[in-house]
């Protein structure tokens, strides 16, 4: 970490040798038919690439010719249970940074043309050989001819062939372009970097419910004005010291970026349980089993502040925030010591954001 992480590639050989058995090509296709699932599919002729958007009828697949084309499948961890605890071996990296895995099965010859990315990524290769060729570069000019990010020009230092399980770390902005050899997929593990103009919204947003100024503006004596369409200085003086007064703590930071970081994507959805057990029945799981955090779910500590999906988890003692922040740790735990999560643990569960069974 400390020597690669946002600083510098690094390929590592037989890295992740289960990446072979993550997800097979029908099941993957099924999935980048539904509307719930993000799609695309990259068809490159000569030099030219265009982009589709799903969802994918099966039809679409079988017009596609046998070369030269990549489908990506974003979200795959959320879908495919072998592709989230694909995710266990990268719990190194805080979740906050982390975004989601995406799968690019390809035919040979298929790409999406050299680029750049604004967000580190661990290429893991599965079934079948991959060409990757890649390097920083000072020109990051883009084609504007190509209706995908490409870059105009591209000149990489470094160029190896993937093999199932071998896994290339890239951190943002360095130049790469894979290209399939065989039919193959490669899996993304890929890593999120916040932006400070949508930090700063998100937090004016969240102060937006918590601010308390008590007072109201007030001119007595004002004198009569020849200039009524003018706001007056006095007024604006007022907004002024106002606006200086809008204060906020430590905890605030704490709370808001648990909550704001821990907030789903707007398309997750979750699934209520399908047989769902009754209050008793599940407890008795939990006792049993301990339990788990849905894929989809975020769970995220700070300080005293824990957050499950964007809402503030109420932890009235130590040993309870204690659990919560091993839960988050590992997103799987034992049953919390008492009863008084109870409540929590049995809501969460109705809403799909946890079951129980630790596996
Ligand atoms: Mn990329």
């Amino acid at each position: 970490m400390q020597r690669y992480w946002h600083r510098g590639s690094l390929l590592l050989r037989s890295a992740l040798p289960d990446a072979q058995s993550v997800i097979d090509e029908p099941a993957l296709l099924r999935l980048a038919g539904r509307d719930d699932v993000e799609s695309r599919l990259i068809v490159r002729e000569g030099l030219h690439y265009t982009l589709e958007q799903g969802p994918f009828a099966l039809a679409r697949f079988r017009r596609l010719p046998a070369r030269d084309w990549t489908l990506l499948v974003q979200g795959l961890d959320h879908h495919v249970p072998a592709a989230a605890r694909l995710l266990e071996h990268f719990r190194f990296v805080p979740q906050a940074r982390l975004d989601d895995v995406m799968v690019s099965l390809a035919a040979p010859g298929g790409g999406v043309g050299p680029h750049v990315d604004s967000y580190d990524v661990f290429l893991l290769q599965g079934p079948g050989r991959r060409h990757w060729r890649y390097g920083p570069q000072k020109d990051l000019s883009l084609d504007p001819a190509q209706p995908l990010k490409i870059l105009r020009h591209f000149s990489p230092r470094n160029d190896e062939i993937l093999e199932p399980g071998d896994m290339l770390y890239l951190p943002p902005q360095v130049a790469h372009d894979g290209v399939a050899i065989d039919r193959c997929m490669t899996f993304s593990i890929g890593f999120r970097a916040p932006q400070a103009g949508e930090i700063a919204r998100g937090f004016l947003e969240y102060l937006t419910d918590r601010i308390d100024l008590p007072g109201r503006f007030a001119d007595p004596g004002r004198p009569s004005t020849r200039h009524a369409g003018q706001v007056p200085q006095d007024l604006l003086d007022w907004i002024q010291s106002t606006v200086q007064r809008v204060r906020w703590q430590p905890s605030d930071i704490a709370r808001f970026a648990t909550e704001y970081l821990s907030t789903p994507k707007p398309q997750v959805i979750f699934d209520r349980p399908e047989p769902e057990l009754t209050r008793k029945a599940f407890l008795a799981r939990v006792r049993r089993f301990g339990l788990r955090l849905d894929a989809r779910s975020i769970l995220l500590y700070q300080g005293g502040h824990i957050c499950l999906n964007g809402t503030p988890v109420e932890a009235t003692d130590t040993a309870h925030s204690r659990w919560l922040r091993q839960l988050a740790d590992a997103r799987h735990a034992d049953a919390p010591p008492g009863t008084a999560l109870d409540d929590w643990l049995h809501s969460s569960y109705r809403c799909g954001e946890l079951l129980p069974g630790k596996a």
